[in-house]
């Protein structure tokens, strides 16, 4: 368990390589394989990402597959494995002296090749001999789809072809493969997940602590942040939501001042010191007692998410688990008059769809959307589960059934979008369904969201990580502290 400022010191100028042991990358190359069949596949690490000059960057970020396969958290870095040969090889250079000056000394390329079981190392430029190799002697070269322009280039330059053709000419397979592999988590994995929760929930409940009528939301925000930096030199997982406009779905402002009578979102997460993220939501009545309207709403997206929950279990199709959590918001609308007719009819046509606009959730695990990258439809449907193009299913990032090792977000939510509800009561849209009038007596009302890490196990789920003040009783407990 995370106690702020209780975590180990190491003093020395490298900080500690933050690696699983070697075998487990061994072990994951291997698999990735024996999945695949012939040629190359090349593995294109991050390159250090410009602000306004080359020499100001960004933090850096790994690509999550390049972590996951070969751990090296460090940019300019390159791979590849010969699936004819049966041979790997990783690619960077070992630091000059002018490295060293600017950026302080580091291991030697072959060194920390070892450190993640691979036994040849060499420097950048011999990637491009090694690409050339293989295709004079007309053995496909895979790669994966760059998400990154920087890597488009480089890919670009190595393949002597244009930046159009490298974009529209990654591997399907080589990504699905990679997808297959990475959604079924091991318990290495799962572990710094937790971890990352265990930060989370103190920023959560740091959170709740200090919201009050008054306060700034950038002020929350900014403590959440400095827990993170401080605990790990890292990152959150995503830039934090943190808003009393919780109606926008990714609302990253943080201008507004709270007032009591406001609810306020808070979607956010930290990584892991090895990049796993975590993502939970909560929503807090400013004032720290939820009123009698505020209570309803929140009730009814909670009971949604205990049942999402509790239905999750290896094979359990998340799309019905959607819209499980669909017809347990429109069941709980028409109690409180705000929605007409049944549940189960008015979640098959869509009505709901006002109120709960989007996805139940994602996958998650070395990114917040698990995967997103190597192609959205690729990571969460499949070929009996097709994207649905209608409004308020097209959005669902995650349709196909869970297996278990899965970790996927459960997140429900109702929202109040005031120019999405004008727009349907001037079209009449489900006018059978939706009690207008009284809709529009809710305006400003924000929205409500909860959300949960969990795993998929052998039979059922588990919720990752400590527990977070969730039911009513407990958020008001937190919020008083
Ligand atoms: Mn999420």
């Amino acid at each position: 368990m995370i106690r702020p400022g209780k975590n180990r010191v190491n003093n020395s100028i490298f900080p500690a390589p933050k690696l699983f042991e070697a075998g487990i990358y061994r072990r994951r190359r291997k698999e990735l394989a024996s999945c695949l069949g012939k040629g190359l596949l090349l593995f294109i690490g991050n390159q250090p990402c410009a602000v306004n000059y080359a020499a100001n960057q960004y933090p850096f970020r790994q690509d999550s597959s390049f972590l996951y396969y070969w751990g090296l958290d460090e940019p300019g870095l390159a791979a590849v494995m010969d699936l004819d040969l049966g041979e790997e090889i990783l690619f960077g250079d070992d630091p000059g002296l002018e490295d060293v000056i600017w950026t302080g000394p580091r291991p030697a390329m072959k060194e920390k090749a070892l450190r993640v079981g691979v036994e040849k190392a060499g420097p950048l430029a011999g990637l491009a001999g090694a690409v050339e190799k293989a295709r004079r002697t007309g053995r496909p070269v895979h790669y994966l789809p760059p998400y990154r322009r920087a890597t488009s280039v480089f890919l670009a330059d190595l393949l002597g072809t244009g930046v159009a053709r490298i974009e529209t000419g990654s591997s399907e397979d080589f990504a699905r493969a990679v997808i297959a592999q990475r959604s079924v988590k091991g318990p290495e994995e799962t572990e710094q997940i937790e971890r990352a929760l265990e930060l989370t929930a103190l920023m959560h409940h740091r959170a709740m602590a200090l919201t009050r009528p008054g306060i700034r939301e950038r002020e929350v925000v900014a403590a959440m942040q400095a827990l993170v930096y401080a605990e790990t030199e890292g990152q959150m997982a995503y830039w934090p939501i943190f808003t009393r406009n919780g109606q926008i779905m990714h609302n990253i402002r943080h201008h507004c001042r709270l007032a009591a009578s406001d609810l306020v979102i808070n979607d956010s997460g930290a990584e892991s010191e090895m990049h796993y993220a975590s993502d939970i939501t909560r929503t807090l009545p400013v004032s720290g007692r939820f009123d009698t309207r505020q209570k309803e709403i929140y009730q009814i997206v909670n009971e949604a998410l205990d049942a999402c929950i509790a239905s999750l279990k290896p094979g359990a199709a998340f799309l019905d688990l959607h819209m499980l959590a669909g017809t347990i918001v429109s069941r709980g609308l028409v109690e409180l008059g705000l929605m007409k007719g049944d549940a189960d009819e008015i979640v098959g046509l869509g009505a709901h769809t006002l109120f709960f606009p989007v996805g139940l959730g994602h996958m998650l695990g070395l990114d917040v959307h698990d995967m997103e990258g190597l192609g959205e439809d690729l990571v969460g449907y499949d070929s009996s589960y097709r994207r649905d193009s209608r409004f308020g299913f097209r959005y669902l990032r995650l349709a196909k059934p869970v297996e278990k090792g899965y970790v996927v977000t459960v997140e429900p939510g109702i929202y109040f979008v005031e120019e999405l509800i004008g727009k349907w009561k001037e079209q009449g849209r489900f006018r059978d369904f939706i009690n207008y009038p009284e809709v529009e007596r809710w305006a400003g009302f924000g929205g409500v969201r909860l959300e949960d890490d969990v795993l998929v196990t052998e039979n059922g789920s588990r919720v990752l990580g400590p527990p977070i003040a969730r039911t009513i009783t407990e958020v008001e407990e937190a919020m008083a502290r």
